[in-house]
């Protein structure tokens, strides 16, 4: 029996301020086009059921688009496959946070899909011999936490997880989500066939028969960790994957990127002049094979003095953010006068970054408001500021 595990759509994630002819975000719409290729290579493969293992939508609300886009998708897959049971459980960015937001996922379920979006929710389907133990996020902070073991007489026993596995993120919390769901060994130990798990964007084997399908584009503020993440792994972009069980053989299936995300070579402005440097970040920008137009696309140069960063020629640049979809261009100071502003020694005191978070976390919000969602655009407003503060504003 073959089952299908996506995880982590986040259909209507918007970044950056390209829109589209038709006045729409650009990356928004690359995320939904990320979705649809997946669901072409789903249907090209006839699995006997269908997994979406959380975070189908970026927010809690999301957009009339997003939410098309989604219903379009399921509607697309159940008309295909009418026979494939389709699984989708609530991640953390779409459970509400209070209990009389509505969800959005009563709209699948009318669809004829299997949703858990409050409580875990057991499914059985005896044609595939295959039962489904499907624990949305908000699932996991009841107290006490529900045993997640195996039941029921069928073969295969599948479940459906959204959070974070131990020692995931060792010491480097770059890539953790805030708001997600710590996992615990007793939740990943029962006898199961396979555990599809959603939460993690870059796609692994947590252990035998325990998988992250990871997300399907670059959806969360920092591509650049992900990207350096993916490469340790010896993954080339993003996909979705197709369980034989069984056996828990898994085949990773890539889908075409609808955007390219570029992570140029750090370079070193070592002691060299603002022209100097005008002439090395040249060589770099037009060495990016098919050119950076319509990318998203980070230049790293470390030890730039302000006064060099300011000499630049900022209408260069400005003609390369043009080009781009996105150029970050991450202009780092020297590092002695990173460890005066008090930013180099870690530990030793809060980043303004923790600070602001701190802040927000704290703040009151108007009902309907996602917590975490908050948090992390202030974060990204925050991140924004800094870089063009150290671009000298160009
Ligand atoms: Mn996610």
């Amino acid at each position: 029996m073959r089952i299908a595990h996506l995880a982590d759509p986040h259909l209507g994630f918007r970044q950056y301020a390209r829109l589209n002819a038709r006045g729409h975000n650009q990356r928004e719409v690359d995320v939904g086009t990320a979705f649809g290729r997946a669901i072409d290579g789903v249907l090209a493969e006839r699995p006997d059921a269908v997994i979406v293992a959380g975070d189908l939508f970026h927010a809690v609300r999301p957009t009339n688009s997003a939410i098309l886009q989604a219903f379009r998708e399921f509607a697309r897959l159940r008309a295909a496959l009418p026979d494939a049971p389709i699984l989708l459980i609530a991640g953390n960015h779409d459970t509400p946070r209070s209990s009389d937001t509505v969800s959005i996922f009563g709209l699948f379920h009318d669809l004829g899909v299997h949703v858990a979006h409050q409580g875990a929710r057991r499914f059985s389907f005896p044609e595939l011999d295959l039962a489904v133990l499907a624990v949305p996020h908000q699932a996991l902070f009841e107290q006490p936490r529900p045993a997640l073991e195996p039941a029921g007489p069928e073969q295969h026993q599948v479940l459906i997880l959204h959070g974070e596995t131990p020692g995931l993120f060792g010491h480097d919390r770059a890539l953790a989500e805030p708001g997600g769901a710590f996992l615990s060994e007793a939740d990943l130990g029962g006898a199961w066939s396979y555990v599809a798990l959603g939460h993690y964007h870059v796609q692994h084997e947590v252990r035998p028969r325990v998988w992250y399908a990871g997300a399907l584009d670059y959806v969360s503020p920092d591509p650049w960790s992900e990207l350096r993440e993916e490469h340790t792994r010896g993954l080339h972009g993003k996909g979705w994957l197709m369980v034989d069980l069984p056996e828990a053989r898994v085949t990773r299936h890539a889908i075409e990127a609808p955007r390219r995300v570029l992570d140029l070579r750090p370079l070193d402005a070592g002691e060299l002049s603002a022209a100097e440097l005008d002439r090395l970040l040249a060589e770099a920008i037009e060495a990016v094979p098919g050119g950076i137009e319509d990318a998203v696309v980070r230049q790293v140069v470390r030890g730039v003095p302000r006064a060099v960063a300011r000499e630049l020629d900022h209408t260069t640049i400005r003609q390369w953010k043009a080009r781009a979809l996105h150029l970050h261009l991450d202009l780092r100071r020297p590092e002695r006068a990173a460890r005066e502003v008090g930013m180099g020694a870690p530990g030793e005191r809060q980043t303004l970054a923790d600070t602001v978070a701190g802040f927000l976390r704290g703040r009151a919000l108007p009902g309907g408001v996602d917590r975490e969602q908050f948090v992390a655009e202030g974060i990204a407003v925050l991140a924004e500021v800094e870089r063009d503060a150290l671009e000298g504003g160009g």
